[in-house]
C-alpha cells in the first residue's frame, strides 16, 4: 500500500483545469508543473490516471486520442500536464506541424516546468523521438525520467533487462539528470518510485 505523503493526497485529489492548443492558452505560468511526454499511445494518458487515482485523462487504443495539451491541477501551485503524443503517422501533417510547434514552445518557453517524465512502451524503448527529447531535455538542463510503460506485457526477467539496458545507454548518452523505472497502469506497478520522483520535483519549498 503506498503510504498517503502530502504529494499522494494531492494526487489523488487533482482536477482538470484546461486543454490548451496553444502557449498563450495554458493557465498562469506559475509554480511548478511536470508534464508527461511520449510517442503516442504509449500510455502517459494511463499512467496520469493511475497516479492520480482517477480518470482524468482520456485514453484510448487509437494513438493520438490526446490532441492538446492537459492541465491538471494539484493546487494552486502545482499542475501535471498530459501532453499530445509524438510520431503518430496518421495524424494530416498540418495538424503534426501545428502540435511540434506548440509543443516546442511549450518546452523552451514554460518557465513552470520542473521536470519531464518521458512514457515509452517497454517492448519499444527510445524510439528516434524518445532521443530527441532526451537531447533537448539534455540541452535546456531539463530533469528527466523515463517510465518503461506497459511492464506487466513483459515477464519479470524480460521486463529487468530492459530497464537495465536503458539505464545503461541513457547514463552512456545523456548524463546526470535523467532516471528510468519500469511502470504498469492495470497493475498499478511502479507507484511509490514514480511519486517519489514527482515528490521529489514538486514539493520542495516555492519562493
Ligand atoms: N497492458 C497495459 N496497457 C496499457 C498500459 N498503459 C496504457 N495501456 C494501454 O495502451 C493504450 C494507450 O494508452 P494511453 O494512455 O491512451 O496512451 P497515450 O500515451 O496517452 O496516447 P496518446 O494520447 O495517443 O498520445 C490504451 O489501450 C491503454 O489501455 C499498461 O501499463 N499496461
Ligand atoms: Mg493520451
Amino acid at each position: 500500500m503506498t503510504d498517503s505523503t502530502p504529494l499522494v493526497t494531492l494526487c489523488q485529489q487533482a482536477s482538470f483545469i484546461k486543454s490548451a492548443d496553444k502557449l498563450e492558452q495554458c493557465p498562469p505560468d506559475i509554480g511548478r508543473e511536470v508534464a508527461f511526454a511520449g510517442r503516442s499511445n504509449a500510455g502517459k494518458s494511463s499512467a496520469l490516471n493511475t497516479l492520480t487515482h482517477a480518470r482524468l485523462a482520456r485514453t484510448s487504443k487509437t494513438p493520438g486520442r490526446t490532441q492538446l495539451i492537459n492541465f491538471f491541477q494539484l493546487d494552486e501551485l502545482r499542475r501535471l500536464v498530459d501532453l499530445p503524443g509524438y510520431g503518430y503517422a496518421k495524424v494530416p501533417l498540418a495538424l503534426k506541424d501545428h502540435w511540434q510547434r506548440h509543443l516546442d514552445s511549450y518546452l523552451s518557453e514554460r518557465q513552470a516546468l520542473v521536470g519531464l517524465v518521458l512514457v515509452m512502451d517497454v517492448r519499444h524503448p527510445l524510439s528516434p523521438f524518445d532521443t530527441m527529447m532526451l537531447d533537448w531535455a539534455q540541452r535546456a538542463d531539463m530533469p528527466l525520467h523515463i517510465l518503461l510503460s506497459k511492464a506487466d506485457k513483459l515477464n519479470y526477467g524480460a521486463g529487468k533487462n530492459t530497464l537495465l539496458q536503458v539505464q545503461s545507454r541513457v547514463r552512456k548518452e545523456f548524463g546526470g539528470h535523467v532516471s528510468v523505472q519500469l511502470f504498469s497502469a492495470p497493475k498499478r506497478q511502479g507507484l511509490d518510485e514514480a511519486y517519489a520522483k514527482l515528490e521529489q520535483w514538486l514539493m520542495s519549498e516555492i519562493s
